[in-house]
């Protein structure tokens, strides 16, 4: 089983080296659309509605980015990955960004030879049990069936948890969200553990949510954020500062709804207007056009507004923004300078 886990990752290591120095920018402009890695399905971070439109927050980086290359939000094929498959879809260049709830950690950036362009959601991994369960901590959890995502953080925190805490469990290995949800409900396992985000996502699809609790511990840090190919440090920068410009928009007050005002009739903002490219030469600098991140921005509106429209607190999802808040306001969302 351990050398599988070698082998894959030498593989991914592998693949990612031999498209690095691939020039995505001129693939992704050529091609006319983007090839998007997302989950394969979590509601308000990455999913189809109805008509099959992806939609959530994750697939809101996904057209910012297609909006600033491409000037058009729609222009995204979208791949959907599992924790297994997103770092090999991602290295061999079947997809140019992988936008899918993963976390930055050392070994995928280091080892894996990926590059995270930043982070877009601040979570930690939790614990979802049936209230009938009766159980009020994590520590209570000795002998549990656990429903765990393979290939993903939640694996190896689960792990550390339990030996640190010095309780037993019994995993569950699963390989989608979708079911995990089911093997819960279903009660082939005691637990479900991944993202405290994905677990409200995953609890807000349930047809009776009341009846799950989700526990108070918060066993990780998951800094959860898009990344690219290690090696393709101007496609990096083209994303990195799509999705800072949609933490700076709303940080400067920029909106969906003040945006073109802004545009044809700048202000005495100088950052506003750099942003916006009235003013200096931001776009020309990374081969875009001086209106990039305009067009970024009006895809799905600011940061603020993205959020709040798939995950936030007037969403059956309900996250608060927390450490996803803008440093101004007690958060850790803090973009650097347009200059
Ligand atoms: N952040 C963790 C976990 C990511 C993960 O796979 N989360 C699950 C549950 S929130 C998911 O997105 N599932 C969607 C799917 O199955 O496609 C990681 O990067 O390893």
């Amino acid at each position: 089983m351990k050398k599988t886990v070698i082998l894959g990752a030498l593989t991914v290591a592998g693949l990612a080296a031999g498209a690095a120095g691939a020039a995505t920018l001129d693939d992704v402009k050529a091609r006319g659309s983007l090839n998007c890695g997302v989950s394969t399905g979590l509601t308000g971070f990455s999913a189809p509605d109805a008509n099959g439109v992806w939609q959530g927050f994750d697939v809101a980086v996904c057209r910012a980015v297609a909006a600033a290359v491409l000037g058009d939000p729609m222009a995204v094929e979208f791949v959907p990955t599992t924790g297994q498959t997103r770092f090999t879809a991602l290295a061999s260049g079947e997809i140019d960004v992988l936008a899918r709830n993963t976390t930055w950690t050392f070994s995928r950036d280091v080892d894996l030879k990926f590059e995270f362009i930043g982070v877009n959601y601040y979570d930690g991994q939790g614990f979802m049990v049936p209230k009938a369960l009766g159980v009020s901590s994590a520590k209570e959890l000795d002998g549990a069936t656990v429903c765990i995502q393979t290939g993903t953080t939640t694996e190896l925190n689960l792990a550390d948890f339990f030996r640190v805490n010095n309780i037993s469990y019994e995993p569950v290995p699963i390989e989608t969200n979708a079911e995990a949800q089911q093997q819960y409900l279903a009660g082939a396992c005691d637990v479900y553990t991944t993202d405290a985000s994905g677990l409200a996502a995953t609890r807000a699809s349930f047809e009776a949510p009341g009846d799950h609790v989700i526990l108070p511990e918060i066993i990780s840090k998951e800094p959860l954020g898009p990344l690219v190919r290690h090696g393709d440090s101007e496609w990096g920068d083209i994303v990195r500062w799509t999705l800072n410009a949609l933490v700076a928009a709303e940080e400067y007050g920029v909106t969906s709804a003040n945006i073109g005002e802004l545009s044809a009739a700048p202000g005495n903002n100088p950052e506003i207007n750099r942003l916006l490219g009235t003013e200096g030469e931001l776009g020309a600098m990374f081969g875009l056009e001086a209106d990039w991140a305009k067009k970024a921005i009006m895809a799905n509106g600011n940061y603020g507004e993205i959020f709040e429209k798939t995950i936030g607190e007037n969403t059956p999802i309900g996250l608060s923004r927390g450490l996803n808040a803008q440093w101004t306001e007690g958060g850790l969302l803090y973009s650097p300078p347009f200059r």
